[in-house]
């Protein structure tokens, strides 16, 4: 065993299955289960993890089972490494290894008491804030609403057995990036449930909550690359292994329907009000992110910390963070201008090899929280928010599928077709038109203002003109 690698040596044989996490890929590896299982290294609970996933990655779950679920996070810094063996999952399932009914069944289970998801964004089957009733996936469960497939289906014929058999109701937990994730998660459970039986969604919401949270770890996907460093530091290939930052956070709203985890023992901020921290994340964090995805591809950097080896990048990276955090009303106790510090070094962190491509991919679901919440606030103060402009415009020259060197960028989008297909269009300002038409990211409202078309338009116009280092430059 690696001297550095922390084990997981505490007793496994007590866990049962009290928390379902549904989407379980590298984040969740690198940040519910290792919060999770902090807590199970201090103190003597009871509460196991069952992990699942509803579509791809049958064969990853496969693979954990023959580890008996344990597997190994690597929590990086430049320079420094340390290995910790997660026991927290006790079980893993798959609709279409396991069957549907074996989820259903194990989410109507008594011992159950909270589901997390990490589902993106995409998964919560959202338009404007409601549910969206015409998305195909949505539609087909509804017409089979005993064999679902949507995580949201799932959830609610998982709720209709627990009522029907007289058992609690659930802490749903949603860890999506998302502003107000809890309550939009309350809202299409709600939806789709009305949709079904109105005497179930008033069930689900007497029985169960729907708390917010705010999650914070960076993981970039795992590549070869970082499966062989994994076997150096431990001597032995660990497939199921993930790499992240040393970095996390989770704040998490206390609202749960009935019995919680010690959650606080592994570092978890239980807080009344969870809004203001996830406005300061999705806007100083991850808005960032995709300013230095967008525009970082285009002017040919592979990942986040090669754009902040880049003066310009670097410096108006921080430049959006100040303009951006005007936009936000943060408790006393919380200091921006050092959140802004540490971020500034965790996106330099070289050990991430964090892909811009990776952070590009979902623009239409990540563009609204991200960059264009902030400047509905610019508008309504008057303030200039030429940095976002400059975000929003690089999202669209990135959406042309080029680089500046004539590299191809990959557009891995709900609306990818969609997007193509206006991208067939020259001219530049028709090209803007058309996709600020797009009512899944531009509010109507946001278009109908003259100032924010015109300042897109212009911001777009000196990008595609002049290139990614001089709009930058001009920028301020
Ligand atoms: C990133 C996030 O891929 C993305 O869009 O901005 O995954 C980010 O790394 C996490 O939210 C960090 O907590």
């Amino acid at each position: 065993m690696p001297p550095s690698l922390f084990p997981a040596d505490y007793d496994r044989s007590r866990l049962k299955p009290r928390i379902m996490h549904i989407g379980f890929g590298a984040f969740a590896k690198a940040h519910v289960c290792v919060f999770h299982d902090e807590m199970l290294r201090k103190s003597q609970s009871d509460w196991g993890m069952v992990v699942c996933r509803l579509n791809s990655g049958e064969e990853t779950l496969t693979k954990l089972d023959k580890t008996h679920g344990l597997f190994t996070v690597g929590e990086m810094a430049d320079d420094d490494l340390h290995l910790r063996r997660v026991g927290a999952v006790i079980k893993t399932l798959h609709p279409r290894r396991d069957g549907t009914n074996a989820l259903l069944g194990q989410l109507a289970d008594p011992d159950l008491q909270v589901v997390t998801l990490t589902i993106t964004e995409k998964g919560y089957c959202l338009s404007k804030g409601h549910l969206d009733t015409n998305n195909p996936a949505i539609v087909a469960d509804l017409k089979t609403p005993n064999a679902p497939k949507t995580a949201i289906g799932i959830l609610v014929e998982s709720l209709r057995l627990r009522s029907a058999a007289q058992n609690a109701g659930l802490t749903i937990l949603s860890c999506d990036n998302l502003p107000a994730n809890g309550q939009l998660c309350q809202t299409t459970v709600l939806e789709y449930a009305n949709k079904i039986d109105p005497e179930l969604a008033d069930w689900i919401s007497t029985n169960c909550t729907f708390p917010c949270s705010m999650v914070d770890r960076i993981t970039p996907a795992m590549t070869e690359e970082s499966n062989t460093k994994m076997a150096i530091a431990l001597g032995s290939p660990d497939p199921n292994g993930v790499f992240c930052e040393q970095f996390r956070q989770w704040v998490v709203e206390d609202n749960f329907a009935a019995m919680r985890p010690d959650w606080n023992l592994g570092g978890v901020e239980l807080v009344r009000d969870v809004e203001p921290y996830e406005d300061l994340k999705l806007r100083l964090l991850n808005g960032t992110h995709s300013f230095l995805a967008y525009l970082g591809a285009l002017d040919g950097k592979e990942t986040i910390a090669e754009c902040m080896t880049d003066t310009t990048l670097r410096s108006e990276a921080c430049n959006l963070m100040q303009e951006q955090a005007k936009s936000l009303s943060m408790p006393d106790n919380v200091d921006v201008p050092a959140y802004i510090d540490a971020l500034m070094e965790r996106f330099s962190n070289r050990a991430l090899q964090h892909k811009t491509t990776q952070i590009a991919a979902d623009g239409t679901q990540k563009l609204p929280q991200r960059l264009l919440a902030p400047i509905k606030f610019h508008l309504k103060a008057k303030r200039p928010w030429p940095l976002a402009a400059l975000g929003i415009a690089g999202w669209m020259q990135y959406c042309r599928g080029r680089s500046e060197a004539g590299h191809d960028l990959p557009l891995n989008d709900q609306l990818a077709d969609k997007i193509s297909e206006i991208a067939a269009q020259n001219d530049k300002a028709e090209y803007v038109r058309q996709l600020l038409s797009l009512e899944m990211i531009f509010a109507p409202d946001l278009v109908a203002n003259p100032i924010f078309t015109e300042t897109i338009q212009g911001a777009f116009e000196t990008l595609s003109t002049k290139g990614v280092q001089t709009a930058l430059a001009e920028a301020n």
